[in-house]
């Protein structure tokens, strides 16, 4: 009798030592972000200078197109609080309820933000989305080596330049290309339409030397290629590398260019939704912005920021082109991106 009341009172004690031992573990735990973010968009000082202002440890994971993050974050398991998604994306996510609501009242620097960049068709009133960057897609030559003028994809890929292009690594962005070079809408994805774009980027492809959405500028920096179609910001980094200008020129090709709008977002069930918007009020701070410009330099939506840019990259042609071109956005084309998916497949393998 005597042993079985010692062996529960044993039990009991183990028992109430563990409780303690985790509430004080939760009680000690730093508080932390999941942030699910594009490769080469958010600034390692900006990530520092967060956790040491409020003491939340940023987790980050990278991803290099829309429908990778998509992919991950539908499949569940992963707990992101804070993700990067594209116009279109959040446009799909918003008519999945798979966002949480932003209320922009109570951030503090929301107000920073050019009221061009709000409002926009793929979330009205900003109820989930805040912009991080903005950009285009574009060519960039090295005209050291290309003599002949580039005004479009036509000419990129006239058979003359065969692998000596780098593209972006993304199947929404080529097919997107190639409907315009038909005259087609970048976001009519029809089966007929697929069709027409199949010759034509199969020919691309064959001329294409490297694949890559992370750091295509690389690749011209190290001479492996001359032509390439590029995210504005890589574009703009090798204008800056070339001290503003130089041999690397942008071109927004002539068949009709789209521009990018890329959101902070909080996905549904996130669980430190106290932290993201923590982290969005950070990076609207204008010397926080001005960071972000620095280092990956888009289009920056916030205005306040954008006063504390130095000239040269106001100047910069790849993040703030002269004029006002006419761009298109993609738009959710549900599940038609599948049959792009399926097409490029096809396409890549052969
Ligand atoms: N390295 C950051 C690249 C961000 C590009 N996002 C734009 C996607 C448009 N489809």
């Amino acid at each position: 009798m005597q042993t079985r009341r010692r062996a529960l009172a044993a039990l009991i004690t183990t028992a109430a030592m563990s409780l303690i031992a985790s509430t004080a573990q939760a009680q000690t735990a730093k508080p932390v972000l999941n942030l699910f973010c594009w490769s080469e968009y958010v600034p390692e000082g900006v990530i520092k200078g967060f956790e040491k202002e409020t003491g939340i440890k940023v987790n980050v994971e990278n991803y290099d197109t829309n429908e990778k993050m998509l992919a991950k974050l539908l499949a569940g398991g992963a707990k992101y609080d804070l993700i990067q998604p594209s116009e279109y994306v959040v446009e799909s996510l918003i008519k999945q309820a798979q966002l949480e609501p932003i209320d922009s009242a109570a951030l503090e620097n929301f107000k920073n933000l050019d009221p061009k960049s709000l409002n926009l068709e793929h979330d009205p009133g900003n109820k989930f989305s805040v912009p991080w960057m903005i950009g285009t897609v574009g060519i960039v030559v090295n005209t050291a080596k290309v003599k002949e003028e580039i005004k479009g994809y036509a000419d990129v890929f006239n058979g003359k330049y065969k692998k000596r292009i780098v593209v972006l690594d993304d199947n929404r962005e080529i097919v997107s290309w190639a409907l315009a070079t038909l005259g087609l809408p970048i976001n009519d994805i029809t089966a007929e339409n697929l069709a027409k774009t199949k010759p034509i980027v199969k020919g691309w492809l064959k001329q294409v030397k490297a694949y890559d959405s992370d750091s295509p500028k690389t690749k011209f920096l190290k001479g492996d290629v001359d032509l390439g179609i590029v995210w504005s910001g890589e574009a703009a980094l090798l204008w800056e590398a070339n001290k503003g200008g130089g041999k690397f020129k942008y071109v927004l090709p002539a068949e009709g260019a789209h521009q990018f709008v890329d959101s902070l977002c909080i996905p549904k069930g996130a669980p430190h939704k106290d932290a993201a918007m923590k982290f969005i009020n950070y990076i609207l701070k204008p010397d926080v912005s001005k960071l972000i410009s620095k280092d990956f330099p888009y289009t920056n939506p916030n205005l306040e920021a954008r006063k504390l840019l130095k000239k040269e990259q106001l100047e910069n042609p790849a993040s703030y082109p002269a004029g006002e071109p006419k761009l298109d956005r993609f738009k959710d084309i549900g599940k038609a991106a599948r049959d792009i998916d399926k097409m490029m497949t096809d396409l890549r393998s052969q």
